[in-house]
């Protein structure tokens, strides 16, 4: 039986990323597997539905999607804790986590397929990370072939013409804040990592490998540069910090990113899931957004709602996500 934990990842996987980034900070042996070639047998054994990330646990069990891998792997490896020990916070970096999965999985996949440069510097990273020994023609050709396949996907983001340049604002104030937010801590809830840095790193990490959201990056997000950085191999520096000092730069983070976009576009994403409904529209933050729903976000929304309700005081956290327009979804 191995001894070790098997994440089968790719580099350009943020959600796989995300998941070897925990697993670095716990100090969890593991080995980082690519799914195809010689472990391809292997992958199709444990893995539900084909999607990275996939964990095989040492005593041989499959376990698949980053957030419950994560959940799963604190409770057998609780300290270093990645939750606040204030239950406000320990929801905040909860809601922040599903935050960075699903709206930051926007910013990315928008900005990896949108212009010519990033499509080509993608398409030709993946193929190559598919079979590195591949001569230049093959690459050449089955990039071509990802390139064409994936700029033809990004409606499932709700990235289009229509949506392009509300993504690339919100992630320009987006990296504003974060910057502003990081500037003063290495980690978003403190000295030492939480459930949120780890999703949205994952999402922000692989913009930074992509040609134009690295060069945004670079340019005016240095303290967000200094905390990919650091999240490759992230150890605490610290402990968490108290609301009272994290407020300032993080209340701005919580109200528009979960309150002005992530809340209102998931319910009613939701909505138009339970009509159904082909297509839906929602205004956020005064623009209408409109896109094809997302099916997996219903199941997400939900575990969020489930953590919410788990919280046994809910005074303090309550005034936060009032203030932030974010309760009503969640009791919705
Ligand atoms: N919600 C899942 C999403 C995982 C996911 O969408 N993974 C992508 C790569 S980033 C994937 O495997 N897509 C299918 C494929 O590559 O065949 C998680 O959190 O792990």
């Amino acid at each position: 039986m191995p001894s070790s934990y098997r994440i089968f990842g790719a580099e350009m996987s943020p959600y796989s990323v995300k998941v070897r980034s925990y697993a670095r900070y716990k100090g969890l042996a593991h080995d980082w597997v690519n799914r195809g070639g010689e472990n391809a047998a292997e992958y199709a054994k444990y893995a539900k539905v084909p999607i990275i990330p996939l964990v095989v646990t040492p005593d041989g069990a499959g376990l698949q999607d980053s957030t419950p891998i994560i959940e799963r792997l604190e409770a057998a490896h609780p300290e270093p804790s990645i939750h606040p020990g204030d239950p406000a916070l320990a929801f905040l970096s909860a809601l922040l986590e599903e935050v960075g999965d699903e709206w930051g999985n926007k910013w990315m996949f928008h900005y990896r397929w949108r212009r010519e440069v990033d499509q080509m510097a993608s398409a030709g990273r993946i193929a190559l990370s598919m079979n590195p020994s591949m001569n230049e023609t093959a690459q050449t050709a089955i990039a071509e072939q990802i390139r064409a396949r994936m700029v033809g996907r990004v409606w499932f983001v709700g990235s289009s013409d229509t949506t392009a340049q509300f993504i690339e604002d919100s992630f320009h104030d987006a990296l504003a804040q974060l910057d502003a937010h990081l500037a003063v801590r290495p980690f978003l809830f403190g000295a030492r990592p939480s459930f949120a840095d780890f999703a949205l790193w994952g999402q922000i990490y692989n913009m930074w490998t992509d040609p134009t959201p690295c060069a945004i990056i670079e340019a005016r997000g240095q303290h967000v540069l200094a905390w990919i950085q650091r999240m490759l191999w992230p150890t605490a520096h610290g402990a968490f910090e108290a609301w009272q000092t994290l407020e300032p730069t993080l209340m701005p983070i919580v109200k528009d990113w979960a309150g002005g976009l992530f809340m209102p576009w998931t319910l009613a994403n939701g909505r138009a899931l339970a009509l159904p409904d082909e297509e839906f529209e929602v205004k956020l933050r005064g623009f209408a957004w409109r896109q094809k729903p997302q099916k997996y976000h219903a199941k997400s929304l939900e575990a969020l709602r489930a953590k919410y309700h788990v919280v046994k005081d809910r005074s303090v956290l309550d005034a936060i996500l009032d203030t932030a327009s974010v309760r009503k979804g969640l009791i919705a």
